[in-house]
């Protein structure tokens, strides 16, 4: 019997070693860099791996990501060979539905507008307009982007979708390809961004985008800070391309305090929090995947290595 290594500077092993035991009572956890002999480590669950690699670990039959991302392990740089799981979590993905839901509402409400008017002592009345008049747009049509879909549609906003295979949603007018992204932003006052970070996808919300989607238009960046390019944002929201902007990931976290995102009333900041797994129920799967890895089975929820997501 092997034992799991669980390395993370985020995660505490603590929280996750009841709940695996409880389900696998002989399971030996042993947390990094503390892991004994290294041959004995037959898995490996990460955040982000330790600077120097898991290449030490000769005998590892899986590396199971403890983030529904992937892009943190850098899976160019794992042991090749080895597959990798990612987190598929029904906490994690409600409350990322949630967190979508909010920024939505938020902006569809003009909250963002009054939380700068009541500021200003500015009593500035704006009508409310039915939620089916408004246009939601989701880059990423996957576990996170199909559950924010359906709780948008839930609450009344039309929904466009675009992934990379065609998807057929009910009640969501879905589009893919490269040309498909401008067509979608072009229907859409409020654009999501829940793609994997991969080479395809790096620096996507970036003028191209902006400049498809409607003048005073929004957009949220919950997917990774790699897909904003940066230099792009403040330029759309300066001319007005771009109303406001929520955005809880960056190329750089946490982010730096001169960063030019902070302060803005036209920029929500949040720190990497819309949502987050639960050891209780992520537990299952993990030990699952354990015993899988174990078995020479392939793993539950196993990233395509060549895809990269
Ligand atoms: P999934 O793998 O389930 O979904 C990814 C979606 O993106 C799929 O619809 C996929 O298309 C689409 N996609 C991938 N590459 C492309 C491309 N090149 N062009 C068009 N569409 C593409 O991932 P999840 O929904 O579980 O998670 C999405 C991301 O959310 C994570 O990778 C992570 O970065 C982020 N995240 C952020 C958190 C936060 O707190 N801010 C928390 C958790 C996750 P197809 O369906 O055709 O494969
Ligand atoms: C994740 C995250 O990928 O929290 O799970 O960002």
């Amino acid at each position: 019997m092997g034992a799991v290594l669980f390395c993370s500077n985020l995660d505490d092993p603590e929280e996750w070693r009841p709940p695996m035991t409880k389900l696998m009572p002989d399971l030996e956890l042993r947390v990094f860099p503390n892991f004994g002999n290294a041959d004995e480590i037959d898995v490996a669950m990460v955040w982000r791996p330790p600077a120097e690699g898991l290449g030490q670990f000769k005998n590892l039959k899986a590396i199971l990501s403890l983030g529904a991302g992937v892009d943190q392990l850098d899976l160019s740089k794992l042991p090749a060979g080895v597959p990798v799981a990612r987190l598929v979590d029904d906490v994690l993905t409600t409350a990322m539905a949630e967190y979508c839901l909010l920024a939505a509402l938020r902006y569809h409400r003009r909250v963002d507008l009054y939380e700068r008017n009541s500021r200003l002592k500015k009593w500035e009345y704006h009508i409310p307009r039915p939620a089916a008049q408004r246009t939601v747009g989701i880059l990423g049509l996957g576990v996170l982007g199909g559950a924010t879909a359906e709780k948008l549609k839930m609450n009344g906003f039309k929904v466009v979708g675009w992934s990379r295979s065609p998807k057929q949603i009910a009640g969501v007018e879905s589009f893919s390809g490269a040309d498909g992204i401008y067509t979608m932003a072009a229907k859409a006052e409020i654009v999501i961004n829940l793609l994997p970070l991969t080479p395809d996808t790096r620096g996507i919300l970036n003028k191209k985008l902006f400049d498809a989607m409607q003048p005073g238009s929004y957009l949220v960046n919950v997917g990774r800070g790699g897909h904003l390019t940066e230099e792009d944002l403040i330029p759309a929201l300066d001319s007005g391309k771009l109303a406001g902007a929520t955005l809880d990931v960056f190329q750089k976290e946490p982010l730096a305090q001169e960063h030019p995102f902070w302060g803005r009333p036209d920029i929500l900041v949040t720190p990497h929090c819309a949502s987050t797994g639960g050891a209780d129920t992520a537990a299952p799967q993990v030990v699952e995947n354990i015993r899988r890895a174990r078995a020479g089975k392939p793993l539950m929820n196993q990233v395509d290595r060549a895809k990269g997501y």
